[in-house]
């Protein structure tokens, strides 16, 4: 079934404005079906996007994502919605690049207004050692024709110029990795756009669904779960689907869920928390990321700044926010903007994230047939929704891993092959 998203004209939306009522629905809300082609546990960006491309690239439309909570309740919802290509690996550059392409297109192939801000992105060097990675990130970066430079601090200050580059502070800014395709987008609109273009293609989204168990069999460990086993289905709170195909997709229980197949991912799961101010005159034109002062902020085009931090050195599932996180964050952003010292905090919140040893995502098929993953996201998974969704329906649809996201298979800590890409966060660990 295809069914086109709906246009309105600007009086067409002016009228159903003013009215406030007659909207159809973004999505449909159906009954559960006993069986699907492929089920998709998560409805975050990931989830929604692997559906679409499911649909729209290889025809694949009996397809149901499962969300124990609302379309975008996780991750997706909780972060700071940075998005960026100036990874430190050649397979991470290549691969955000194409989510960077995908989220450039989105506003039309989706036909939702996505507030895409090329703004640029600014990753600050405060110590010999970081202006030593950032001028690595630059030569891998330009290698793979991403327009990425090392920059000083008087042209740092020309592009934010609410930046202290001044010698004399604390932590002294020596240059910047300056990306200019990088920016901002608008997180949810990113998740209704994906959610509302799969429904239109036949796509069914199950809201408030918990996956409880992952049906296997055959497989070597107890209850026939567990790798040379093949997925059978799903058992939710709503009754058992089954489904030759479940992709994992989910961020927070990436570990949780795939235990449930009997397959182990090498993942802890730390919350990250973020920050948002009240709004003011815009000044900030761009990202600005300092991985030594673990803080990065952007601005919104309400004025509010959005900011981050390290992810908490605990792990846990706990998503509240902490007074230590605020106080940190504050003395952090002022040694780098003291001109905001008077701003208030208007919210806080935190996003889980899961980290595996090399901070690179487990992408693909798993020793237990049938059963995917595209899980172990740490402080990335925003910015790769697309590409994450575009690559993973491609390997469900060919039964073949596409050759961009071939070096995130799970099998790569066995065989070590690690992908390396602590050297690129914009979060402190
Ligand atoms: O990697 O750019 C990043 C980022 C920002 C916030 C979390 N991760």
């Amino acid at each position: 079934m295809t069914r086109r998203p709906p246009r309105y004209s600007a009086a067409g939306l002016l009228w159903r404005g003013a009215r406030g009522r007659d909207w159809p629905r973004a999505w449909r809300e159906v009954d559960l079906k006993p069986s699907y082609d492929v089920v998709i546990v998560g409805g975050g960006v990931h989830g929604l996007a692997c559906a679409y491309y499911l649909a729209t690239n290889h025809g694949i439309t009996n397809v149901a994502v499962l969300d124990k909570a609302y379309l975008g309740a996780g991750g997706s919802g909780r972060n700071t919605a940075i998005v960026r290509s100036n990874y430190l690996t050649p397979e991470g550059v290549a691969f955000y690049d194409r989510s960077l392409e995908l989220y450039g297109s989105m506003a039309a192939d989706l036909n939702i207004n996505v507030m895409f801000s090329e703004r640029g992105h600014l990753t600050l060097a405060h110590t010999d050692s970081a202006l030593r990675t950032m001028n690595w990130r630059a030569e891998v970066n330009r290698l793979q024709d991403i327009d990425s430079s090392v920059i000083d601090p008087a042209e740092v200050k020309r592009i934010a110029p609410s930046l202290d580059v001044s010698p004399d502070t604390r932590y002294p800014i020596l240059g910047a990795l300056y990306h200019p395709p990088g920016g901002t987008i608008r997180h949810d609109a990113v998740v209704w756009g994906y959610a509302r273009g799969a429904d239109h293609h036949g796509v069914e989204l199950h809201q408030h669904t918990e996956v409880l168990d992952i049906l296997v069999e055959g497989g070597d460990g107890p209850g026939g779960k567990g790798p040379g086993g093949r997925v059978t289905g799903v058992h939710t709170n709503r009754g058992a689907v089954s489904a030759p195909i479940v992709i994992n997709c989910t961020a927070g229980w990436a570990s949780t869920i795939a235990d449930l197949a009997g397959v182990k991912l090498p993942v802890t799961t730390h919350p990250l928390q973020a920050a948002v101010t009240e709004p003011v005159k815009v000044f900030l034109p761009t990202v600005v990321v300092s991985g030594s002062l673990h803080v990065y902020v952007s601005q919104t085009d309400r004025g509010e700044l959005v900011f981050g931090a390290s992810v908490d050195p605990f792990a846990t599932y706990s998503m509240r926010g902490s007074l230590d996180f605020t106080e940190e964050l504050a003395g952090h952003v002022l040694e780098l903007m003291p001109s905001v010292s008077k701003m208030r905090l208007m919210r806080q919140w935190a996003g889980l994230c899961d980290m595996t040893p090399d901070y690179s995502p487990v992408m693909g098929f798993t020793p237990v047939d049938g059963f995917l993953c595209d899980v172990g996201w740490g402080t990335y998974g925003f910015k790769a929704g697309p590409v994450s969704g575009e690559q993973m329906a491609q390997c469900v649809a060919t039964q073949a891993v596409p050759e961009l996201i071939a070096p995130f298979a799970l099998d790569r800590f066995t065989a070590g092959h690690l992908v390396g890409e602590k050297g690129a966060a914009a979060v402190g660990h």
